[in-house]
């Protein structure tokens, strides 16, 4: 009897044994990230001392025997991972902000948001790290809703966990999925669409919120048609350190349509009368990270749904934004970090480089006018992409009743590498109104009389840059030096030069005029 109940102790105890390990080891193949590291680096969760890994946005460093496994573990999502995972889901950060910003104040009845985060394979801590940041760093009465809209993403953790993690948050959290791998666009076009809140704020999947970051982006959209950014600090991909990013950066492009940070013009200082805690007007935005009204968002037509996968939408909502009579922000007393990466993780389905240029194509085709040529010369092969249908953009932009790309070039990004007046567009150069001869930002620069010519950074002081074509002798004088620009090259080199004029064919320029914007 007694050896029975023994028996029967014995079966009952390995009996738990085999189920918790059944249990483990589900909960580990299913979800080997999902355990919560929330609490590590404590005490304080609101600022008190810690020293765990990364806090204070310090680096993280990895210990020389673990340096291989950091490496592969790199790979799958193109950012140190291992650093990610010791790092705890609420880390703390410094106050980046400018003194002037720290005690602003702000009206009571801001606008309340939903927050937007679209992923595809994202990691579980940079995921839920930017949702822990969202939520201990804003006020509740401004949070609507958190969304999270995955598209399609291969990792299990991404499923049933994540669900089931985000239902104790303290704010609600929804999680929607994509039935198909759609792109960031699309992604971003569905959370919106089911979102509530009168102000939806959109961010990428490895972000994380600093303090006060919220407010003076929800008080600047109380502004009529203003969308705003916050300034993007840097997450390091290597370590994870937070580094504050620039109050004196802000965004343009460049003509192969790429988005570039720029140093803030003067005209912009003086605008704001040296204030530097006064929101900057930005030719363009990043992407990932801005607030906007709902009803504005539809008014000037949410996104361009033909665009797929990455890229470009930045440019167009930005160009958008400005030719249609609104304004985009940067508001320098809104820092929120982010994850820059040097090579993207994911698939692009059909090809990175055609995608792209689709997405790009489309924003050229219908918001660049005659200025698409610019890219459309730089980016060899581009124009055999097939862009689709985009009727209606091309009808939206008419309703809207929207001003041409000249107007954008003259009022909002003159100082954009794009030359509002330009007398030619050749297959290598643009000959400037400012007589430069140029591709890019690069102009061509003479340094030594009879030698060969340079391609150099524009300096927009003419001096060596300045060339003067005689239509009529089909020359082209370096002002300078009143030589002429000379195919005949020294010996060895492929490089023109300039040489004491001769008027003979080697130094005969047709400058074929595509476009004119405006008669001089
Ligand atoms: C920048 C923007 C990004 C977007 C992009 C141009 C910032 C900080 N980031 O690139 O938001 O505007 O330029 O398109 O301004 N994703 C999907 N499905 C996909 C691909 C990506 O959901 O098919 C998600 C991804 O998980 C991430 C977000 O979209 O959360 C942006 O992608 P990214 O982080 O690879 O883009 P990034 O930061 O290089
Ligand atoms: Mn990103």
């Amino acid at each position: 009897m007694r050896r029975f109940a023994y028996c029967k102790v014995v079966l009952a105890t390995s009996l738990v044994w085999v189920m918790l390990d059944m249990f483990i080891l589900l909960y580990f193949s299913e979800c080997n990230k999902c355990d919560d590291k929330k609490e590590r680096g404590l005490p304080g969760r609101d600022g008190g001392p810690r020293d765990g890994p990364g806090e204070g946005g310090k680096p993280v460093v990895i210990p020389k025997e673990n340096q291989e496994k950091m490496k592969e573990m790199f790979k799958i999502n193109q950012f140190n991972l291992m650093a990610s995972e010791m790092i705890a889901l609420n880390r703390s950060l410094p106050d980046v902000r400018l003194e002037g910003c720290k005690n602003k104040l702000y009206p009571d009845n801001l606008p309340r948001t939903s927050v937007v985060i679209v992923f595809h394979n994202e990691a579980w801590t940079t995921l839920l790290r930017t949702v822990h940041s969202v939520i201990d760093r804003s006020p509740h009465t401004l949070l609507e809703e958190i969304v999270l809209v995955d598209d399609a993403s291969e990792r299990d953790f991404l499923k049933r966990p994540l669900e089931q993690y985000v239902r104790r948050l303290e704010v609600p959290v929804r999680v929607v999925r994509m039935e198909q791998r759609s792109g960031l666009i699309r992604a971003r076009l569905k959370g919106a669409s089911i979102s509530t809140g009168q102000v939806i704020t959109f961010l990428d999947a490895h972000c994380e919120c600093t303090t006060g970051w919220l407010e003076p982006l929800l008080a600047r959209i109380k502004h009529d048609k203003t969308v705003v950014c916050p300034i993007i600090d840097v997450i390091s991909d290597d370590t994870f350190e937070y580094m504050a990013g620039s109050d004196m950066t802000y965004g343009g492009f460049n003509w192969k349509l790429n988005f570039r940070w720029y140093p803030v013009p003067q005209r912009e200082m003086d605008r704001r009368k040296g204030d530097r805690t006064l929101p900057v007007r930005t030719p363009t935005m990043a992407g990932g990270l801005f607030s906007i009204d709902r009803d504005y968002f539809q008014e000037i037509g949410t996104y361009d749904a033909g665009m797929d996968i990455w890229g470009g939408e930045n440019l167009e909502i930005s160009f958008r934004i400005w030719q249609c009579g609104g304004t985009l922000e940067i508001v320098t007393c809104s820092h929120v970090g982010h994850v820059f990466r040097k090579a993207t993780p994911y698939t692009f389905p059909g090809g990175t480089g055609q995608i792209i240029n689709k997405n790009n194509r489309r924003l050229a085709e219908v918001w660049m006018d005659e200025f698409k040529n610019f890219f459309y010369i730089i980016s060899p092969g581009v124009t055999k992409v097939d862009y689709g249908d985009i009727t209606s953009r091309v009808a939206l932009r008419q309703k809207l009743q929207c001003k041409p790309f000249s107007w954008y070039l003259e009022n909002v990004y003159p100082d954009s590498q794009i030359p509002r007046h330009y007398y030619s567009l050749g297959e290598v150069f643009s000959y400037t109104a400012n007589k430069e001869i140029r591709t890019d930002d690069l102009c061509l620069d003479v340094s030594k009389l009879n030698g060969p010519v340079m391609m150099l950074k524009c300096h927009h002081l003419k001096g060596n840059q300045l060339w003067e074509y005689d239509a009529v002798k089909l020359t082209l004088v370096h002002v300078n030096s009143n030589q002429c620009l000379d195919k005949a090259s020294e010996e060895d080199s492929q490089v023109p030069s300039v040489r004491d004029c001769t008027h003979t064919r080697s130094q005969q320029w047709l400058l074929r005029n595509v476009t004119l914007p405006e008669v001089f």
